[in-house]
């Protein structure tokens, strides 16, 4: 299969023009970037003699006739997104849906799943779509400005269609940027993955008193942002007995309440989440996350919550598919292509419950991701939709 290069380059151009901001994107999942980017896609699609359907969580698939493999990934962004995160998948997709099309290749599907980023949660798009996470459910996730995933997808609800059945796909394959340092430090051009890993992610809310903060004594202060900061130094030392170089923790968002210089914060909400590929270890690490936080809001006469856990299993990929994309790995990049685990996730790991997935990656240059800077050499973009066609090509 002979992919167009300067089309595709061109469809992923303007596709960061929807949110664009600086050198990355603003485009989370039902914002107006992210609704226009789908319809402009919607318009591609059709442009390449697939069949656009939204779903009602406002999935995009791009459809052929009968049974196909299905490639994609996601469109929408991280609050501070790069230009290729997601996109990349969408576009490479769409480019092999097309030339497959013109050169009576293999029957290829599209998709854009929504909400990849977790604007309310994690991957719930795809998690809707596999039936990991039910539309019920999902409406009543809420994002941190406190706007209910119900209320946001209204906005697309003139396109909602039918639920797509998946049983119309052979498989699953996701193109998507490295996200790490991996093949930009090895000097490698493709990355076939071998496993995604599992996450966990959940609220904490420590409550405390509010108060003055230049007349209340500090042996008096219930102070809820010093028992995040309790919990945090605790939580590192304790997880160093139990986690491998490979396990990742972050606490990426805080809310103090009432988020006042000269007030003692009474209540502090903060987003704990975690991934590794071992599910003992994950479950050993909420663990230690329930216990920390339990001590400290007894030690320091604090209230502690905790919210619904949400959480993804860790996958294996597909050893036919993965197959695939090594032997056209090796002859588009025989000394430049590795085998390697997923440290972010993807929907491929949702789509797994239903199918047969793999993934294929590109560098990202110095490793950046969620972030503006995020970008790839435009000879490392090409590769990969190479080795795709060439992959696709074979099955
Ligand atoms: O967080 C992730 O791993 C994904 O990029 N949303
Ligand atoms: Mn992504
Ligand atoms: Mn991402
Ligand atoms: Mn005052």
């Amino acid at each position: 299969m002979i992919v167009d290069a300067d089309r595709f380059l061109q469809d992923l151009d303007h596709l960061r023009s929807f949110g664009a901001q600086g050198t990355g994107v603003v485009r989370p999942a039902y914002s107006d970037a992210d609704i226009a980017a789908r319809h402009w896609l919607a318009t591609r699609m059709e442009d390449a003699g697939l069949t656009p359907a939204f779903d009602a969580m406002g999935n995009l698939f791009g459809l052929v006739d009968g049974p196909s493999l299905l490639l994609g990934s996601h469109s929408d962004s991280q609050p501070e997104g790069g230009w290729l995160d997601g996109a990349l998948g969408v576009v490479a997709a769409l480019e092999i849906a097309r030339a497959s099309r013109e050169q009576g290749g293999p029957a290829v599907s599209v998709v854009s799943f929504q909400d990849e980023e977790g604007r309310f949660g994690v991957t719930t798009g795809s998690a809707v779509w596999s039936g990991q996470l039910s539309l019920d459910v999902a409406d009543q996730l809420t994002d941190h400005s406190g706007v209910a995933l119900g209320d946001a997808r209204k906005a697309m609800a003139s396109v909602a269609g039918a639920h797509v059945d998946p049983s119309r796909f052979t498989g699953f394959i996701e193109m998507h940027i490295e996200q790490g340092p991996a093949l930009d430090q090895g000097g490698l051009q493709i990355g076939v993955v071998t496993d995604i890993v599992g996450i966990r992610d959940m609220k904490i809310t420590f409550g405390g008193q509010q108060n003055h903060a230049g007349t209340t004594p500090m042996a008096l202060r219930r102070d809820a942002f010093q028992a995040v900061s309790q919990f945090n130094a605790v939580l590192n030392d304790r997880f160093r007995n139990v986690v491998t170089p490979q396990t990742v923790w972050t606490i990426g968002h805080v809310t103090l309440h009432p988020n006042a210089s000269s007030i003692v914060p009474g209540r502090a909400t903060f987003s704990m989440q975690w991934r590794d590929a071992d599910v003992p270890r994950l479950t050993q690490m909420e663990k230690i996350v329930r216990d920390t936080a339990i001590e400290v809001a007894e030690a320091g006469g604090f209230t502690v919550e905790f919210g619904d856990m949400l959480g993804l299993e860790p996958v294996a990929m597909d050893a036919r598919l993965r197959g695939a994309l090594e032997l056209a790995a090796q002859r588009a990049a025989p000394n430049a292509w590795q085998t390697m685990p997923s440290g972010a996730l993807h929907d491929a790991t949702n789509v797994a419950r239903l199918m047969p997935v793999a993934m294929v990656f590109v560098p990202s240059i110095d490793g950046i991701s969620h972030d503006f800077a995020e970008d790839t050499e435009r000879k490392d973009l090409v590769a990969g939709l190479s080795v795709l066609a060439d992959a696709v090509s074979a099955l």
